[in-house]
């Protein structure tokens, strides 16, 4: 036997190569690995994803949508929806690991039937006006800008009763519920609901300082008892807190959708974010474990996102994966992003972590010009 094909351990155990590759290969009748061929692999140093920054540009995703509407009904669809996928991971239905999400249409007369599922579920209005969501018998009339949610194993199924094409972002935790290996979907035994709640009960009830007497103690239920946050709110909100208070360095002027019932987040599994850069604003880089779906709201700007930078405009949708270096800039106009993260996946574990981009004063560097489609 050769000396190279001898390797010792600190222990002085001495086998030789083809021992210890015989030794592996017995392993495997058993369903066991030796730990130490993978070890680095598994116990990286930092995150490591797979997924990469991306952008899809209104400018492309709003005529296939419309095509899709030519090509399918929302009946036959179950939901007409173009999916959101990351080029760094095409086989996993998701914009990040944990996020989900997508462009849908609803033409006007169309009902997308009801039915509830395990994945939870947040709409982001684009374009349109006249389409509704009921969620558990509650019809809610949304407009560009809404946010609704439909929690965790909520009925719910969408219409369009105006008289133009309703499209919103569709963000869920697909992801995270395929990787628990945990869906469920049932489904409604008629095509919708009938209206049960008055409309926009859940706002009425839980969304301004009054609540019912008993709602007082912490909400049994797992998210927020308010379904539509409106955008007139929202953004109202936002021009109150750039008045007078310091932009975050990282994110602007940011404030988060919250269950009014706990200040919590408003699904466990995602959060909202709504941030404002004022016109000349730049932001400096950071990253962070938390990964995050950007969708454009109002404006122009662009985010360097791992040294590339990635222009944007109102109605695109951007991902930022975990751990990546990313910064927003509004050089021209002030501009406002509305964003999904997994924070409140992240959060109970532990997991939280962040760090400032230590070199160049905290910016980065150019390295090249997002160019979109292959
Ligand atoms: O609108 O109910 O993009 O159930 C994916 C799954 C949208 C929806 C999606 C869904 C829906
Ligand atoms: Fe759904």
């Amino acid at each position: 036997m050769s000396p190279e094909s001898k390797v010792s351990s600190p222990s002085g155990a001495v086998a030789s190569l083809s021992e210890r590759e015989q030794f592996s290969a017995e392993l495997e009748r058993f369903e066991m690995k030796p730990l130490w061929l993978i070890y680095r692999d598994v116990l990286t140093k930092q995150p490591r994803a797979r997924e990469v920054p991306f952008l899809w540009s209104w400018n492309v995703v709003r005529p296939l949508l419309l095509r899709a509407g030519g090509l399918i009904t929302a009946a036959e669809a179950e939901r007409r929806v173009l999916m959101f996928l990351n080029p760094g991971n095409p086989a996993q239905i998701g914009a990040t690991a944990t996020l989900y999400a997508a462009a849908q249409l609803i033409l006007p007369g169309e009902t997308a039937r009801a039915h509830r599922h395990s994945p939870a579920a947040l709409r982001f209005v684009i374009e349109g006006e006249g389409a509704y969501t009921c969620v558990e018998g509650e019809k809610i009339f949304m407009k560009p800008g809404d946010l609704v949610l439909t929690p965790a194993m909520v009925w719910h199924d969408h219409g369009n009763d105006g008289n133009e094409p309703v499209m919103w972002l569709d963000g869920l935790d697909i992801p995270l519920t395929a990787a628990l290996n945990c869906m469920f979907l049932d489904e409604f035994p008629s095509l919708s609901q009938t209206e049960s709640a008055p409309r926009e009960r859940s706002e009425k009830l839980y969304g301004r300082a009054l609540f019912p007497s008993e709602t007082l103690a912490p909400a049994a239920k797992p998210y927020s008892p308010v379904w539509a946050y409106r955008w007139a709110e929202a953004r109202e909100a936002l021009a109150c807190l750039a008045q007078g208070s310091a932009p975050d360095r990282f994110d602007g002027t940011i404030l988060r959708y919250v269950n009014p019932a706990n200040g919590g987040e408003v699904l466990p599994s995602m959060g909202c974010r709504l941030q404002l850069l004022r016109k000349g604003e730049r932001m400096a880089a950071h990253r962070h474990t938390t990964s995050a779906v950007y969708h454009v709201a109002e404006g122009s700007g662009h985010s360097i996102l791992d040294g590339i930078r990635f222009d944007w405009r109102k109605g695109d949708t951007f991902a930022v994966p975990i751990w990546l270096w990313h910064e927003h800039a509004a050089p021209t106009e002030d501009a406002v992003l509305f964003s999904v993260t997994d924070e409140p996946v992240l959060a109970p574990l532990g997991l939280l972590r962040s760090e400032p981009y230590p070199e160049n004063g905290g910016f980065q560097a150019v390295r090249s010009v997002f160019q979109g489609s292959r």
